[in-house]
């Protein structure tokens, strides 16, 4: 037996069955920062390399009963959303942080899959943006997540991604993370840290691959696993870079599509 407790991360998601994303990564990227995961599902998708084939949601009760089982009795270090489907489920998951004191949090405001398929409700954005960002310790949109909720058109430059990330940052989060991974730069990849209103640019090479599915799950993950391990929030965002650089350099040949990045699964299998 150990002889003292483990940190202890909570995710709140949906499962993709492909192993990729969502819940599999968080749990996967949790375990090779030596945090202790748990769990509230959201949402179970039926999904492989090619895109969702199906997918269905638990009840707003179900999603709180679990994070009070979890928060009550195991304790959670920090917490992280993932896929939160409808406005239902976005209300119950910011009632049960604020009733639970659940903190830092972590917020990956997933829209969509990386094939396009929908994994918030058009009607769920506003509400996430209005119950579940002043909540926020750290917020991780892409470029498409960042336009959606600093209501501009799409970003396409540098400037762009400045003007909508101090547009999020006024929306409560301490820390604004948006990803520069689908700008069109040829060499680079750069991401926006804006903490406490204060931008800096975190520069990285673009690495050339198809394999990248879940790297913003693993992201966030990473970063609510550094916050867990009692790191601040700013240098959580750049480990949790470095971390899914590394992810996504090892990206996995599996199925006929887009296959997932590597948390840490290769090292973990020898
Ligand atoms: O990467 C966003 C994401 C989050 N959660 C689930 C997903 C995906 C992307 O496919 O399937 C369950």
């Amino acid at each position: 037996m150990r002889g003292t407790r483990p940190p202890v991360a909570l995710t709140i998601a949906g499962v993709d069955s492909g192993g990729g994303a969502g819940v599999s990564a968080d749990l996967a990227t949790f375990a090779a920062h030596g945090v202790w995961g748990t769990v509230a599902v959201v949402a179970v998708t039926a999904q492989n390399t090619l895109g969702v084939q199906a997918t269905e949601t638990l009840s707003p009760a179900l999603v709180r009963a679990q994070i009070a089982s979890v928060a009550s009795d195991i304790g959670v270090d920090a917490a992280k959303t993932g896929m939160l489907a409808t406005p239902e489920l976005v209300t119950a998951v910011a009632a049960a942080v604020r009733e639970l004191s659940l903190s830092p949090l972590v917020v990956d405001p997933v829209l969509t899959s990386g094939h396009g398929d929908a994994l918030l409700s058009a009607d769920a954005l506003a509400v996430l943006r209005d119950e579940l960002l002043p909540l926020a310790t750290v917020v991780t949109p892409n470029l498409d997540e960042a336009a959606a909720l600093a209501g501009v058109g799409p970003i396409t430059n540098r400037a762009g991604m400045e003007e909508a990330a101090l547009t999020v940052a006024a929306r409560g989060p301490q820390v604004v993370l948006v990803t520069g991974g689908h700008l069109k730069e040829p060499a680079g990849s750069p991401d926006l840290l804006v903490d406490d209103g204060k931008p800096t640019w975190l520069e990285a090479p673009r690495i050339d691959t198809r394999h990248a599915h879940g790297s913003g799950c693993v992201l966030s993950a990473a970063i609510c696993a550094e916050l867990a391990r009692g790191m601040d929030p700013a240098d959580a965002c750049v480990a949790g870079k470095r971390f899914v650089e590394r992810a996504i350099a090892a990206g996995i040949p599996l199925g006929a599509g887009v296959g997932p990045v590597d948390p840490g699964w290769e090292r973990a299998s020898g």
